[in-house]
Formats: C-alpha cells, sequence, structure tokens
C-alpha cells in the first residue's frame, strides 16, 4: 500500500503529521517526530521573541479530548529557523513547515522577511486563529483583517505559504472565506486548529480545569472531529483546486484519518492524540488506515481523496 503525499511539491512518506503546538516546542521533540513514522513536521507556532504563555494549568486531558490555553509559549522564531535549516541538511527529504502566529502585521512581515533571506526551503504557516492569546481576537473571524494581512503577506513574501484557519460555523462563513482566500495566491489551507473558548467543569470540585481566561480554551480531539470533517470538506467544495489543504481535528484511529483524506486533506495533523500517545501514534494510525484501504482494495490515497459520498 503506498501513503505517499505531497503538499507544493514537498514529497511525504506518510499522510500524518504533528499539529502545530504539539509535540514540536523544542529540538528534543522535534527530533523525536524525525525519528517517527510522522510523514513531515511543523513547528510550535513562533514569534519574533520567545514567550513564557500563559499561566499553569494551561492544558488539560478530557474524556474525548482536551482543553488547552497555552497561550503562545515558544522560543522564538529564530529557534525553530536554526532548526529547520540544520534539519534541511541532515534530513533532506523530511518536510519541514514553519508556523508562525505574530501579534501584528508588522511582526508577521519581519518574520516571513527572516525567512525569506535565510536558506529555508520548506513551507510557512501563518497562523491566524490562536484562540488564547489574551486580549487579541482571532484574526481567522475578522474577514477584513483577514484580507489585509493576506494582501500584505503576499506583497513581502514569495514562497509557499498556507495559513491555519479557525473553525466556521455557517455556510455564510465558509462561502466569504473562500472568496477570501481564492484571491490570494495560497500553498495550503490548514483547517481546523482548536475549536475556541470552550469550557470544561470539574464537577467534583466546581473548578474549571485550566487556569488562564477563567478556565476557558481551545478545544480538541473527538469532540471536534465532525467539524473538521465538514471545513475540510466545505473548504474542498469551495477552494480553487491549486489550494490544497491540511485537515486537522479529532483523529484518533485510522478510520479518522481515511474519513479527513475522504472530505478532500491532502495531510492530516494530530494534537490531542500525539499529546496523549507521544509519538507510537503516528505508527498505530497509520497501520489501522493500511488495514481500511487494504479491505477496500484501495492501493493509493488518491483512490479515496475526496470522493465522500452523500445521500
Ligand atoms: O499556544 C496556544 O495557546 C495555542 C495556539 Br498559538 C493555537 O493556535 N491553538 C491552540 O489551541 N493553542
Amino acid at each position: 500500500i503506498d501513503l505517499t503525499t505531497t503538499l507544493n511539491k514537498l514529497h511525504f512518506k506518510t499522510p500524518l503529521m504533528n499539529a502545530a503546538g504539539v509535540h514540536c516546542a523544542t529540538t528534543t521533540e522535534l527530533d523525536d517526530l524525525l525519528d517517527s513514522q510522522a510523514g513531515g513536521l511543523v513547528t510550535k507556532s513562533a514569534t519574533l521573541q520567545p514567550r513564557t504563555g500563559n499561566p499553569d494549568p494551561r492544558y488539560a486531558n478530557l474524556p474525548f479530548g482536551s482543553i488547552n490555553s497555552m497561550g503562545l509559549p515558544n522560543q522564538g522564531l529564530d529557534y525553530y529557523l536554526n532548526y529547520a535549516n540544520a534539519t534541511a541538511l541532515t534530513h533532506p527529504d523530511f518536510p519541514i513547515l514553519l508556523s508562525l502566529a505574530g501579534q501584528s502585521l508588522a511582526e508577521n512581515l519581519q518574520m516571513l522577511e527572516r525567512i525569506q533571506a535565510s536558506a529555508f526551503s520548506g513551507l510557512t504557516e501563518l497562523n491566524l486563529s490562536c484562540p488564547n492569546v489574551p486580549g487579541k481576537p482571532q484574526i481567522g473571524y475578522d474577514f477584513d483583517q483577514m484580507k489585509t494581512i493576506l494582501t500584505a503577506v503576499f506583497q513581502t513574501f514569495n514562497q509557499p505559504l498556507g495559513i491555519k484557519l479557525p473553525p466556521y460555523f455557517d455556510l455564510a462563513q465558509f462561502d466569504l472565506v473562500a472568496d477570501i482566500l481564492n484571491q490570494f495566491p495560497l500553498a495550503f489551507i490548514n483547517t481546523i486548529n482548536s475549536v475556541g473558548n470552550g469550557l470544561f467543569i470539574n464537577l467534583e470540585t466546581e473548578t474549571t480545569v485550566i487556569k488562564p481566561k477563567g478556565g476557558f480554551g481551545g478545544i480538541g480531539g473527538s469532540y471536534v472531529k465532525p467539524v473538521a470533517l465538514a471545513n475540510v470538506r466545505a473548504f474542498r467544495q469551495r477552494l480553487n483546486p491549486a489550494i490544497q489543504i491540511i485537515g486537522t481535528g479529532g483523529v484518533v484511529s485510522g478510520g479518522d484519518l481515511f474519513e479527513l483524506i475522504l472530505c478532500g486533506a491532502d495531510v492530516v495533523q494530530i494534537g490531542t492524540t500525539l499529546a496523549q500517545e507521544g509519538t507510537p501514534a503516528f505508527g498505530r494510525i497509520l497501520t489501522e488506515l493500511e488495514r481500511i484501504m487494504a479491505q477496500k482494495g484501495y492501493a493509493t490515497l488518491a483512490d479515496f481523496r475526496g470522493n465522500l459520498k452523500t445521500l
């Protein structure tokens, strides 16, 4: 069975990788990804300067997923850019995505200029959907601001770029956002980020389970799979075919991975499951996918990608 896929001409030996933020904040964690069955890796969303993020506890496992309000703790762009450029020499065939989450347009443009001036040959993912920085609304929900940012970014940056989107919940939003995105030479979109500002409660203690923002945080895991499937499907039906899709959200099993590809995902990311199981999750889920494909008589991902049937 052939599990290979491509994203903007980068060759992935498997379609599964980490989601930004999970197991990718330090060189130790990133090296684990290189040694796993992941087909590629993405680094923790970076800002120009290092950040410590929100106070602990800021991540909790839930019965069917997770809640987080990390608040963008990261080592700063240069740390991840240096790692990516060094790894390109030792692992030339391993696709690397750099995630950026500048706190202003100017900061994003400065980071893009640094990337462009370096030897970086991977893909850049601009995170327009962090739900957890106090006082900073998710850009992906402000369509005018999104268009302004993309206009400025594509005037500056001439290398392959994708964006990480928040989940949308209305068909009119899918229409509006796709209309904007189709005006730009995006390499890919990544959908979805966590479902922002959920609230989980410990019934016994009557308290929230995380501290920042009064307990509100981004929800991931099985809770969000139907939202992820819908967002991948809705954007695949609306976007220019040249814009590829990374599907993220709620992948626990090979069946979940199959379903996201059936909705049109070119590459699939795991967040909560990777946080809970560590890097062995890649091999487990991919083995489950191979069994499903063999049973159905599919030899490649292209045999079923985007082929969801409706009633
Ligand atoms: O660091 C975070 O709190 C965080 C980010 Br930047 C994001 O994009 N998504 C998320 O769930 N957490």
